[in-house]
């Protein structure tokens, strides 16, 4: 899938933002200023991990629908956000007899027609306090809306947040909601972003496989640690950005695993334990505030934030100049035969520059088996990488190739061959940078 999306900003004024550490800086006519998020304070976000284990333990040990631990849990979350400035309400439904509550909080300011919704379900299983399934994405949600407050954030959209009842029934509170939502609402919603399980004990990097804009933000934000991502393939109607999607809104999110086993060669590339579940403890009573990973709850909680602040602001991380790339994975063969990733380059009058950014991110767990090369649209071969490197891993790096003697527009190819048997990996993403 070739997804060339030529942006352009005026680099002055996207650097100016950045340099100035998050102020929203004055968008020049064509160019749209960048907007720094913050660290989210993990000492923050567990803290409310703890204040919902403590609220399970005075309440029979679960934060589940129709019990007073939940009640509770919705009451401890809108106390904080109305401390905060939020507008929030209380949206309450039936549910195998008992009353459910949605917690919907509104940032004031924005467009109220572009709304940025972000959510997690509060609920937790019968058996257990729920900490990791959903205490994990409920505390960095919240963490991230009240580092919204503490930034007196005035982004460009309108931002909301939704903490959802009875999920484990089956999605009955989110579901509840876009069912309630007039249509003439629902088509405001410009994206939703769903976290659920953000803090697996033997974590993985899922990204929600989506909308490609929300995808890529989360994958840019990884690709800007060096952690490589897996898409989320069995999310799809998990979770409560179900009702959304299949609303239409465009839906995107994060997952660090449940039940389902890390194999050998995720544990290679991220850690943790092979052949055990990403959470053993997934709707068990010892999903406790010791069935966490810190870093990932860390990691997961940041990227949050900066696809808030990103996808709330009307921008991305900007390029500089006009951007093709291509963000599609492509598998690279063990010690076989070379594969492509292609962009289309289009309206680019001309020819290339001498300075021509090619943006390389492979993910590959021994890089001196690769051979590297940028192919022009007529065939010139530009080797960028050629079997160096050793037992490193992943190839994340901008090369600034001379194509001067090259027409601009045309396809595009990024070819890798691995030449050397045992490790493999694949192409994340591919991208050209024209001035
Ligand atoms: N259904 C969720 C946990 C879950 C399982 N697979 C996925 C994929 C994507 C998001 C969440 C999940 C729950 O038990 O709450
Ligand atoms: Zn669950
Ligand atoms: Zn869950
Ligand atoms: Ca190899």
């Amino acid at each position: 899938m070739n997804i060339s999306v030529p942006r352009r900003v005026t680099a002055a004024a996207a650097l100016a933002a950045l340099a100035l550490g998050g102020l929203t800086g004055t968008a020049s006519a064509g160019s749209q200023a960048a907007v720094a998020a913050p660290d989210i304070p993990l000492a923050n976000v567990k803290q409310h991990l703890a204040d919902l284990q403590s609220i399970a333990t005075a309440n029979g040990g679960n934060r589940a629908h129709g019990r007073t631990g939940y009640k509770a849990s919705i009451d401890f979350v809108k106390a904080k956000l109305d401390a905060a400035g939020y507008t929030t309400t209380l949206q309450t439904f039936t549910s195998s007899g008992a009353t459910g509550y949605n917690l919907i909080a509104d940032w004031p300011g924005g467009d109220p027609n572009q709304v940025l919704m972000a959510g997690s379900h509060l609920d937790s299983v019968t058996s257990g306090p729920g900490i990791n399934d959903n205490g994990s994405g409920s505390a960095a949600t919240l963490e991230t809306a009240l580092a919204v407050s503490r930034a007196q954030l005035q982004p460009t959209k309108h931002l909301r947040f939704g903490w959802w009842g009875a999920e484990e029934l089956g999605l009955i509170g989110s579901k509840y909601y876009v069912n309630n939502l007039p249509a003439s609402e629902r088509s405001k919603i410009s994206g939703y972003l769903n976290f659920d399980m953000i803090g697996s004990p033997n974590p993985g990097y899922f990204v929600y496989d989506d909308d490609p804009t929300i995808e890529q933000t989360f994958k840019d934000y990884y690709a800007g640690l060096g952690i490589p991502t897996e898409i989320e393939t069995e999310g799809d109607g998990r979770s409560d950005h179900a009702p959304f999607k299949n609303a239409g809104i465009p839906v995107g999110g994060l997952f660090s695993g449940a039940d389902y086993t890390k194999t050998a060669a995720q544990a290679q590339k991220w850690g943790g334990t092979s052949g055990q579940a990403f959470d053993r403890c997934y709707h068990s009573s010892c999903d406790t505030t010791a069935n966490i990973n810190d870093t990932a709850l860390d990691r997961n909680a940041d990227a949050i934030a900066y696809a808030i602040w990103n996808l709330s602001t009307g921008t991305t991380t900007p390029p500089t100049g006009t951007v093709f790339e291509n963000t599609a994975d492509v598998s690279v063969p063990d010690n076989g035969a070379a594969v492509t990733s292609t962009v289309n380059v289009t309206g680019v009058t001309g020819n290339a520059p001498s300075t021509l950014k090619v943006g390389v991110n492979i993910v590959h767990t021994y890089i001196g088996d690769l051979v590297v090369d940028l192919i022009a649209p007529d065939g010139s071969v530009y080797n960028l990488h050629n079997r160096s490197g050793g037992s490193a891993d992943n190839i994340n790096q901008t090369y600034t190739v001379n194509a001067s003697s090259e027409v601009a527009n045309g396809a595009w190819k990024l070819r890798v061959q691995d030449k050397a048997s045992v490790d493999t990996g694949y192409v994340n993403s591919f991208k050209l940078t024209f001035p």
